[in-house]
């Protein structure tokens, strides 16, 4: 047993081991102060919400509140350990700025209502609008970050109840790119991969990716590798000097935006010395000429110019690459989130196809996802594919579909693509759109563009429904406020990245008269008096194990195949991955094995699309280019930036997160030892371009585009010269003082653009076109950005971030390989 501060030591101590060995059990605990083990009445199975890797958690409860909780080691994801966030940001559903009551607007003011009267406006101004404007006037904009269960009912309300085709989640902000990457190259969404292929990996390769604070037990897996015999080799590819690239073998630090051309660069390297699985391609795969042909001339130089990095760095990250027996690469938001964001992930499918490393262990692809219940709102439709992976665009499927909900196939509209979160706001600040129910998100802050998006959401026309657990930013532009019961306060499931599901059981009461989402679903459909094709109700269901067996009968046969796994098989062992069925009665630990795919035109969720354009590939094209399903090696041209440094703004800014943080913070700024640890905004810039400028750690800086402007504090870090990076986790509300700050802008989004992949519509958050300038001297204040991440200041005088005595958590390595 060590006692540790997990703020000072996010990843806690090593427990090294070797290739092929068991990852050792690490059990990690906080409870609050003042609470012993001894004292907790009860814990609750559950598993972490705050990011995707599924950290598997028993919540603790003492005479009916939450108060710490436990990792399970019994658990495949984790092994008993949990992160900063998991440790201490329960502490949020415990605040007293939780929403208890429903609110209505009144005469311009929110105002305190009942459970009937803000249901009975919401449905009543829905039934209005259908009758007067049809469908295509409601839209739902949920989340990634709500439960399966409640997903499978909202995709069924929407599609078939309410027959609109404008529902998205946040999840485009997201990973609409790891889907739409995965059904590039695979024609289905799906992860191949599986956490395990990181105790196998000779060479790990992270694109785009801050896995040590944004996925930081995943990390600890990593770095327990890296502490132990015959570590695998790194290749991270971020502009800043991340934890990750302090790791690296060799870290790549292009310039933001050139993710295809360095990826161009190594697929012409692989071809070049022939590190290629040839019996792999020709019997699983078809593309490759066409690859060969692209790459003519993409040499390592060319690109060495165009990403700014030195040739000799890519030669060496190729090489490892080619000469690698087993491979994991991981994508996300350097390249999601960047520019030609499926043009590139889609490029690390192909290093995996071109080797054969695919459904073998060590050989593993994450195209990452970012959101705890991200893939839920994949798999259920709530992001306006249609459930369990079907394709829109196959009308066998939608019959299916139709069967499965006993609703006419007419009813469910297919007619075109699903309409994407930006379309969606487009409509709305168009006027087609009149009434848009906001699930779990906080669009106010997180969208791109916020004087716009602000202009959008608060519009009169608009009726703007806002289901969440406290007054966000977005909350308080809205008609009607409904409050939720959240994690810990309500029973569902969720699936992590490597497709492993977990049961999350309620552990305490929601506070006030807030409700489980999944009830105010319901209640809505209710309301609505929404039908089958027999006159029975739509939702058939009111609890969330029974809305999880009308699941398991939509995804069985499909790859999400949920059909073996129940409730009970998920209490007290370990997540179970997808598929789970009668082939596979415990689950699946890879998928595409023996080459294998999804990819049959007649099965496959996607045709996919062109990667420039984005248009669909007509089903007869993918029939012609794919009969026998194989995985598709596509080809991408690497095309200049949308918006390119210019004189006027001379900076790349580019934005994401810090280890403390969760996006806009409704939860983590609550947590004092998260909040402490990061409790303002910065910018962060290079020591080349400080110097040339002038500038001093502390400075206060204004950076401005086009957009708008952001006020913040200077942290001299290793980013590379040019760039700019911001937290976008800090809206204009200020939690701490229950006010705006003052006057100053301070939400990244107020700087970015309206842009997107026109592959996966994802938005482009990463590149804008930026100027900077000094508004203040530091007065000897430093950035108040963590020493402890890719924010670690050049300077030694920072002091150095650690938690106060109540950051102390425990850490429990019972087993004989823990060695420190
Ligand atoms: N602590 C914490 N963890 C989280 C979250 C959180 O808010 N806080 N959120 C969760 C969610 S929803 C998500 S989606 C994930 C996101 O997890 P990550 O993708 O790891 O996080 P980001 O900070 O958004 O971006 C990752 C890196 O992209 C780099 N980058 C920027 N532009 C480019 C580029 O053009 N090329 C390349 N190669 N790299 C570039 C940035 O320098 C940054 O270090 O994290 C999840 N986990
Ligand atoms: N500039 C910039 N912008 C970005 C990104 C970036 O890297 N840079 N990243 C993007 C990404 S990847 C993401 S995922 C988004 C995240 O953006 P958002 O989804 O807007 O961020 P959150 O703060 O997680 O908002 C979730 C909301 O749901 C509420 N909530 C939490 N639990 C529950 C629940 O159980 N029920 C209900 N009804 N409500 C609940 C929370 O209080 C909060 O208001 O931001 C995107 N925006
Ligand atoms: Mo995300």
């Amino acid at each position: 047993m060590r006692r540790t501060d997990r703020i000072a030591e996010p990843w806690g101590s090593r427990t090294p081991y070797g290739p092929g060995e068991p990852w050792p059990v690490r059990v990690d605990s906080y409870l609050a102060d003042g609470v012993t083990a001894d004292d907790v009445q009860h814990w609750a199975q559950s598993a972490s919400i705050l990011h995707s890797n599924g950290d598997a958690l028993d919540i603790a409860v003492v005479d009916g509140r939450i108060v710490g909780v436990r990792g399970r080691a019994i658990d495949r994801t984790n092994h008993g350990r949990l992160g900063p966030k998991d440790l201490y940001g329960w502490q949020a559903n415990n605040s007293p700025d939780r929403l208890t009551r429903p609110l209505i607007r009144r005469d311009g003011e929110l105002v305190e209502t009942d459970w009937d009267t803000a249901m009975d406006a919401v449905a009543s101004r829905t039934r209005e609008l259908l009758c007067e404007l049809g469908p295509s006037s409601i839209g739902f904009y949920t989340t990634g970050q709500l439960f399966l269960e409640e997903y499978y009912t909202l995709g069924l309300i929407a599609h078939a109840g309410i027959g609109t085709n404008h529902v998205d989640g946040n999840t485009r902000l997201c990973t609409a790119t790891a889907a739409t990457a995965l059904k590039q190259s695979f024609a289905s969404d799906g992860q191949p991969g599986s956490y395990t292929d990181i105790d196998h990996a000779d060479v790990v390769c992270l694109y785009g990716h801050n896995m040590a604070e944004t996925q930081t037990v995943l990390w600890t897996r990593i770095l327990d590798r890296l502490a132990g015999p015959n570590p695998p080799r790194i290749v991270c590819v971020d502009p800043r000097r991340t934890p990750v690239a302090d790791h690296a073998t060799v870290h790549l630090a292009p310039r933001p935006g050139t993710n295809v051309m360095l990826m161009n660069a190594l697929l012409h390297e692989l071809l070049d010395h022939d590190w290629i699985d040839h019996e792999y391609v020709d019997a699983h795969a078809v593309g490759l000429a066409e690859l060969r042909k692209m790459l003519q001339g993409h040499t390592v130089e060319h690109a060495a110019e165009v990403c700014d990095i030195p040739a000799d760095d890519l030669r060496e990250a190729a090489r490892l690459i080619g000469t690698s027996q087993q491979l994991v690469s991981t994508v996300l938001q350097g390249f999601y989130q960047s520019h030609q964001a499926t043009a590139a992930s889609v490029q690390v499918n192909n290093i995996h196809i071109l080797r054969g490393m695919l459904g073998r262990p060590g050989c593993g692809i994450l195209q990452m996802n970012g959101q705890p219940t991200a893939q839920n709102t994949r798999e259920c439709g709530a992001d306006g594919d249609l459930p369990a992976f079907r394709n829109w665009s196959n009308d066998a499927h939608i019959e299916e579909l139709a069967r499965v909900w006993n609703v006419d196939p007419m009813d469910i509209p297919h007619y075109t693509a699903p309409t994407h979160a930006m379309q969606i706001m487009r409509y709305v600040e168009d006027g087609s759109i009149r009434l848009l129910y906001v699930t779990a998100t906080n669009p106010a802050v997180s969208m791109p563009e916020l004087a716009r998006m602000r202009e959008i959401l608060s519009q009169d026309r608009l009726f703007l429904v806002v289901q969440d657990i406290f007054l966000s930013e977005t909350a308080q532009l809205a008609d009607v406020v409904l409050p939720a019961a959240t994690w810990g306060e309500k029973t569902g499931t969720f699936t992590n990245v490597d497709r492993t599901v977990h049961l999350s059981e309620k552990a305490v009461d929601p506070p006030g008269d807030a409700r489980a989402d999944l009830d105010i679903l319901i209640d809505y459909a209710r309301r609505l008096d929404l039908r089958d094709k027999d006159g029975a109700p739509l939702v058939k269901w009111s609890t969330p194990e029974e809305a999880f067996e009308g699941w398991k009968d939509c995804s069985r046969g499909r790859p999400c195949d949920y059909t073996g796994i129940t409730y009970d098989k998920l209490r007290g062992g370990s997540g179970i991955q997808w598929p789970c069925n009668d082939e596979h009665p415990d689950g699946a630990e890879r998928i595409y094995v023996d080459g294998e795919f999804w990819a049959q035109p007649g099965y496959c969720e996607s045709y996919g699309c062109d990667l420039v354009t984005g248009s669909p590939v007509e089903p007869t094209e993918y029939r012609a280019l794919n009969p026998a399903g194989k995985a598709i090696i596509k080809a991408a041209e690497y095309l200049p930036l949308h918006e390119p440094p210019s004189e006027k703004f001379p900076y790349q800014l580019i934005t994401g997160r810090t280890l403390y943080h969760f996006h806009t913070r409704t939860k983590t700024a609550r947590a004092p030892q998260l909040q402490g640890a990061a409790p303002e905004v910065w910018v962060e810039a290079s020591t080349g371009d400080a110097t040339r400028e002038g500038w001093s750690e502390g400075d206060i800086l204004q950076v401005t585009t086009p957009r708008g402007e952001v006020t913040a504090r200077l942290r001299i870090g290793g980013i590379r010269d040019g760039v700019l990076f911001l937290p976008f986790h800090y809206g204009y509300w200020d939690v701490s003082s229950g006010h705006e700050p003052d006057g100053h802008g301070r939400a990244a989004n107020e700087l970015t653009f309206t842009d997107w992949d026109p592959a996966s519509k994802q938005p482009i958050f990463k590149t804008a076109a930026a100027a900077a300038v000094r508004v203040a001297e530091s007065g000897g204040v430093p950035a108040p950005a963590p020493t402890t991440t890719a924010s670690r200041p050049v300077t030694s005088a920072v002091p150095p971030t650690r938690g106060d005595p109540s950051a102390m958590a425990l850490e429990d390595a019972a087993t004989a390989g823990g060695a420190r």
